[in-house]
């Protein structure tokens, strides 16, 4: 095939999402965001919810995913998104609704809303982020923070006597009566990247069947908050997140 005739977009196996706009994104170079709002961008086309989705942003790193995938979105304040979400859900049954959360701002100023919004059992799908790190505000220690993990606010690495121990809140959310879906899926190849994104679906399917709360956690890297290249990110991932937040679901009501 000629060059020309290999580059027009319907000879090209690998396609932009449709909903992702040209807006330049704001992440650093390795940044799981990206992966994880490509892979709810095609979700949410796949099942032609295009006009029918609404998203709650997050305070965190990811606080413009408004700006970067065309669907509805409202801003909540730190934490609070599972309570807005909450509201939009009821209000509005036929929308399907989302939050899309960091580990500072579901696992520790949004706790009450996360733990009660799924013990409600809304029908709603949490997103939820965690690099074990406050990444916007610069790298501090976060609840999911490893043990001996160094952070701004831990520069000699978490220690637990100081700090407690790691908060696995997808645990937690799994125990919950009102929770129909906790999995744990992470973006670092391509494998799993496929197996995260059949899940995202079965969580947004859940939520539009009123089967209760689904809680997609993607373990991911925060390279800049690290103090890593994207690559050793993504292999201190693999060595020390994965043991202690093993991927796999953890709840799975059929
Ligand atoms: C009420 C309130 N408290 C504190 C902050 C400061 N703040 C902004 S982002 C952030 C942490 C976000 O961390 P996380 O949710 O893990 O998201 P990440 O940036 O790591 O993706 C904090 C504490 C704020 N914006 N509002
Ligand atoms: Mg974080």
């Amino acid at each position: 095939m000629e060059i020309n005739e290999i580059i027009k977009p319907e000879n090209l196996v690998y396609e932009k999402p449709k909903l992702m706009n040209d807006n330049p994104m704001h992440y650093c170079p390795g940044c799981s965001h990206g992966v994880i709002h490509k892979l709810i961008a095609e979700v949410i086309a796949e099942m032609g919810m295009e006009d029918k989705t609404i998203g709650v942003s997050p305070v965190g790193c990811a606080v413009f995913a408004y700006n970067y995938i065309d669907i509805d979105w409202e801003e909540a304040a730190h934490g609070r998104a599972p309570a807005i979400a909450t509201a939009i859900k009821r209000l509005n049954p036929s929308k399907m609704v989302f939050t899309y959360q960091g580990d500072g701002d579901l696992a520790a100023i949004g706790t009450a809303e996360t733990i009660h919004a799924a013990n409600r059992g809304e029908n709603i799908v949490i997103i939820f982020v965690n690099n074990a790190i406050y990444g916007m505000t610069g790298g501090q220690m976060a609840p999911t923070t490893l043990v001996g993990m160094k952070t701004a606010t831990c520069p000699y690495g978490r220690n637990v006597a100081l700090n407690g121990y790691p908060l696995k809140i997808s645990n937690l959310l799994a125990e919950l009566e009102g929770t129909c879906l906790v999995t744990r899926q992470s973006v670092h190849n391509a494998a799993a990247v496929r197996k995260a994104k059949k899940m995202l679906r079965k969580a947004f399917e859940n939520s539009m069947a009123g089967k209760g709360t689904s809680v997609v956690e993607f373990v991911s890297t925060c390279s800049s908050g690290w103090k890593m290249s994207p690559e050793q990110a993504n292999k201190w991932m693999e060595e020390n997140m994965f043991p202690f937040y093993p991927l796999g679901d953890l709840k799975n009501v059929e």
